[in-house]
């Protein structure tokens, strides 16, 4: 048996390009759970999957250190103070943070601390959220640290409605779209518009739309991608995009934009069948590696 990530995987911090997270959390889920099971899940896939793009990139230069596994011990609130204090640790190193959810809850402690500390260093943190759903709920079944919260949290933690953008929506609670209404600086790319726009258009006005200065976070829930191809989550939304869509998506976003962190929520392994929705997530984030890390090296 390989190890887990193969040869992607060191042991040494100093080697690494990618710093990996784990979060084993489902509790900021509303409707279907299993989420905290992905990070093992993933891991264990990732012991037959050799580091080849689908292109047929080697991309095993661009280790992966695994630096954290969180796990709900007390509480949520400890568990999230131990999540963003482990990516503050993490961001610390300068090298690409990525975290395995976990529901998308998860994201909150981790955009606060990206925000901390990009913000302290002159820059300016922007969101990309790729997800069928706006999280901009301030509160949701009584709890502000739903996964239905993270992009209002990220705004009272200092990002600017300006600066999150989310694509791929296509369901809506009636207070979101009265937040939208009031909000119409939101940049908000439905999966309809999606469509007629195309992913060029949509990735050249984020980056006009920011400075040089920009650094982003990309937080990237699975439910962007139709049910068809990704049943397994919790909050399974009809009229989504393709797998090549969203990967076509990813290739521009990472071709064009400086992207320094993201997660990776919302695949829940006990609601998939023949786990196809884990393998997308990580044939997906082994596109990623080779548009961030790799491609340039040729
Ligand atoms: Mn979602």
């Amino acid at each position: 048996m390989y190890d887990e990530f193969r040869e992607l995987k060191t042991l040494n911090i100093t080697e690494a390009k990618i710093l990996l997270g784990n979060a084993h959390y489902d509790k900021g889920c509303s409707c279907g759970s299993g989420t905290s099971l992905a990070p093992q899940k993933l891991k264990a896939l990732s012991r037959y999957l050799p580091p080849v793009d689908a292109s047929h990139h080697n991309i095993e230069n661009a280790k992966i250190y695994n630096y954290c596994d969180v796990k709900l011990t007390k509480d949520s609130d400890d568990f999230y103070l131990e999540l963003e204090k482990k990516a503050k640790e993490m961001l610390a190193y300068d090298k690409f943070m990525l975290f395995f959810g976990g529901d998308h809850s998860i994201s909150i402690p981790l955009e606060k601390a990206f925000y901390e500390k990009y913000h302290n260093l002159g820059k300016t943190p922007v969101i990309i959220h790729l997800d069928a759903h706006m999280d901009i709920l301030d509160e949701y079944m009584n709890s502000k640290m739903s996964h239905a919260c993270p992009n209002r949290r990220a705004i009272d933690h200092g990002y600017k409605t300006t600066d999150i953008h989310m694509i791929g929506i296509r369901s809506y609670e009636k207070e979101e779209l009265s937040f939208w209404q009031n909000h119409p600086e939101l940049d908000v790319i439905t999966a309809d518009m999606f469509r007629k726009l195309g992913y060029e258009k949509i990735v050249e006005s984020i980056k006009k739309a920011h400075d040089d200065k920009t650094v982003y976070y990309l937080s990237f829930d699975i439910d962007i991608i139709d049910p068809a191809f990704a049943p397994g989550t919790g909050t399974p939304e009809s009229f989504g995009l393709t797998p090549l869509e969203v990967r076509s998506l990813l290739d521009a976003l990472f071709s064009s934009l400086d992207i320094r962190a993201m997660d990776l929520v919302e695949i829940s392994p006990s609601l998939d069948i023949n786990d196809i929705t884990s393998w997308l997530g990580l044939k997906l984030l082994y596109e990623i590696i080779y548009y961030k890390f790799e491609r340039n090296q040729n």
